[in-house]
């Protein structure tokens, strides 16, 4: 087929071959919305879209969007700010400059960190919402998983 570097639009905050690599196991999982629904214990529903190096949750730069049932949308990671970490048998991907906190982590900027892990028996996902640590003074995130078979050895 077409050849394509849609991974190209990721910028990393170093670029570096190994993690350019990295990012180009991720080729085939570009140009598509993950998203997953998310109820808190505080009874609040947050709808998060999430693309690999793409506009998700129709905000420029949103790599991954908080959306709240009734309210706004938050920048939680910019692929312009992305790293990208190779293991045997998953990629690390970080996506920071989301919007800041108010209240929690020195009111720092948001961070999400996407777990893709290896899984023959699916092209990708679907998208799994682990955890939002905001209970740090700095370096806080928010967690996610993948399953999917571009990352398999
Ligand atoms: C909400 C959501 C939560 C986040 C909270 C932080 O809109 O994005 O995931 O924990 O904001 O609140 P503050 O007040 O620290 O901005
Ligand atoms: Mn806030």
């Amino acid at each position: 087929g077409r050849a394509s570097n849609n991974t190209m639009n990721c910028k990393l905050t170093t670029e570096t071959p190994k993690e350019r690599d990295a990012l180009k196991l991720l080729e085939p999982l570009t140009n598509k919305t993950f998203s997953v629904v998310q109820k808190t214990e505080k009874d609040k529903t947050y709808t998060y879209e999430f693309q690999v190096c793409g506009d998700a949750g129709g905000m420029k730069g949103g790599g991954l969007v908080q959306k709240e049932d009734g309210g706004k949308a938050v920048l939680v990671g910019n692929y312009t700010s992305t790293q990208a970490i190779h293991g045997s048998d998953w990629v690390m991907l970080i996506y920071g400059e989301g919007e800041k906190y108010d209240q929690h982590c020195s009111k720092e900027k948001r961070r999400a960190i996407i777990m893709i892990s290896c899984d023959r028996s699916t092209e990708a996902g679907p998208l799994k919402a682990v955890l939002e640590n905001r209970e740090w003074d700095k370096d806080c995130f928010y967690l996610f998983e993948l399953d999917s078979s571009a990352v398999c050895p």
